[in-house]
């Protein structure tokens, strides 16, 4: 048999499925796993009589590849990256390219790639999203590292990743270090959010206009036909209408208590750490956080008092309301791309990436979790101004929020006077007021840092970068505080 084109490390759902996908199209695999059972339960079965070489140890996975050896590790984040690193370095020549594939943090994928490339080989961290089904069929590859990897790597990736209908691949070179990592993360923190404003729609209307799982799968099809045509809307569509074996709706049997795995967590993490407000994203975490607290909140619920409205309205005023919905989860997901975006330009600028921001939207056109018929919109915002600063400030997406802004505002209104939570919709809408505010209350802020520890204030009519000391009580000297940003 012919030497393989990729070693791949890592047996399980994403990598065993990554791997049918590129001999499907073509390419010899070469895979080994910990447990090396596994490897033979693999080529025993699904691999039988495919182009894949099963092998029981690194050494005899890297003598099968050929050079440059491209070796891909698809394990669980952490720990076992690092350990397969270095597991397999013995047995790498110059030039020869280590890929991680699973969903690692890119403070980590910085780390290793500079460490990887001291030792004379090269280093991918790419992102792949789509879960399953998108690994074996076409997922979105966000690739970042040694730029010499690229040309190396370029016809695997870009021959098994996800196509939008145009042709266009949904995988190109993201940036340097751990920028395909940085990019998959926001990517995760954005599918935190777009899911937390399904969920937000769904409430409103199980609860504030009482509806059932079959009358809301029928909004969310109607709803999928339009603007927010989208995988996230799809499948909300499809579990709406997927009973139990009773004939009851399963969603209505699910336990309301969000998991998470960490990469929202991240991002919002990151967005704290560049300065950049993430409001909505960061109300999905604590969505999920809140959600896991089933029993305080149903001890919570039997103490705390507050209304619980229902809607009230004929027919047609719901249908109206179920349109305002629609508008409010449209504007709020604009918000939250904006957010996202301007996130990515934060660290691009910390990092030192030169990221293509209408490349990204192609990359999650297609086959991601958040892929949908928005992201093109992005990809010709970005396209025609590749510096724009605020997504909010495109043509199309200004005036999209603008026709959507008086049913979001009244979807946040009712829900605040119905009491019921809505917090990436109401935030979203306070981040738009707070961003198109020309006079923010921070000057009463800066006068009260000023006041208790001498931070000092700009004036309005001084120059920007002129500070200056009150001494408001009297008291105080008239020693400042050194004026910096953290
Ligand atoms: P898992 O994240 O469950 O990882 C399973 C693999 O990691 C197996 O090969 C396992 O070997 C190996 N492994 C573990 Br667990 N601990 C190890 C250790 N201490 N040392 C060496 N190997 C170890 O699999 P997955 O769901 O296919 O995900 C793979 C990567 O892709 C992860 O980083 C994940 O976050 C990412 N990802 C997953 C999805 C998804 O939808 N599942 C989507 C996108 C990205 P063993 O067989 O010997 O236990």
């Amino acid at each position: 048999m012919k030497k393989a084109d990729l070693g791949l490390i890592g047996l399980a759902v994403m990598g065993e499925n990554l791997v049918m996908n590129m001999e499907s199209k073509g390419f010899t695999v070469a895979v080994y796993n910990r447990t090396t059972s596994k490897v033979d339960d693999f080529v025993n079965g699904r691999a039988k009589g495919k182009n894949i070489i099963g092998t029981h140890s690194i050494e005899e996975l890297c003598a099968n590849l050929e050079r440059p050896r491209k070796v891909m590790l698809m394990v669980k984040a952490g720990a076992p990256v690092d350990s397969f690193i270095d597991q397999v370095i013995p047995f790498l020549e110059p030039g020869d390219i280590i890929i991680d594939g699973g969903n690692s943090h890119f403070p980590d994928t910085i780390r290793r790639c500079k460490y990887v490339e001291e030792k004379g080989f090269l280093y991918v961290g790419t992102g792949v999203s789509g879960g399953e089904e998108g690994a074996l069929k076409g997922p979105s590859m966000m690739p970042g590292g040694s730029p010499a990897a690229w040309e190396a790597v370029k016809p695997i990736f870009q021959g098994i990743c996800a196509k939008v209908e145009s042709g266009d691949a949904c995988c190109d070179w993201v940036g340097e270090g751990g920028a395909g990592h940085f990019v998959k993360m926001v990517h995760n923190g954005i599918e935190y959010g777009d899911m937390q404003l399904i969920c937000e729609a769904y409430q409103l209307m199980r609860d504030y206009l009482g509806m059932s799982a079959d009358e809301m799968h029928e909004v969310f099809a109607e709803w999928n036909k339009g603007e927010l045509d989208s995988y996230l809307i799809e499948i909300t569509r499809d579990i709406l209408a997927y009973k139990d074996e009773d004939g009851a709706p399963i969603v209505d049997k699910i336990l309301d208590t969000a998991g998470q795995k960490g990469t929202g967590k991240w991002t919002g993490i990151a967005a704290l750490d560049e300065g950049v407000p993430l409001t909505l994203i960061g109300e999905a975490v604590f969505s999920r956080c809140l959600s896991a607290m089933k029993e305080e909140r149903v001890a919570a619920s039997k103490i705390l008092n507050g209304p619980c409205g229902k809607f009230e309205g004929d027919e047609e005023a719901k249908k109206a309301f179920i349109e305002d919905i629609r508008c409010a989860l449209f504007a709020s997901k604009i918000v939250s791309y904006a957010q996202g975006y301007t996130l990515m330009r934060a660290a691009a600028k910390t990092y030192g990436w030169n990221l293509n921001y209408g490349g990204i939207a192609l990359m999650w056109r297609g086959g991601c979790i958040i892929r949908s018929v928005f992201l093109g919109k992005i990809k010709d915002a970005f396209d025609a101004e590749p510096e724009l600063a605020n997504l909010l400030l495109n043509p199309y997406f200004k005036e999209a929020v603008e026709k959507s802004q008086a049913g979001w505002r009244r979807v946040c209104a009712a829900a605040i006077t119905a009491g019921i939570p809505a917090p990436a919709f109401t935030t979203a809408l306070n981040y738009y007021d707070g961003y198109r505010c020309e006079k923010l209350p921070a000057n009463l802020l800066q006068a009260q840092r000023d006041y208790f520890g001498a931070h000092t204030y700009e004036r309005l009519d001084s120059p920007r970068g002129q500070y200056f000391h009150t001494n408001w009580t009297g008291e105080g000297g008239s020693t400042s505080a050194s004026t910096y940003t953290a």
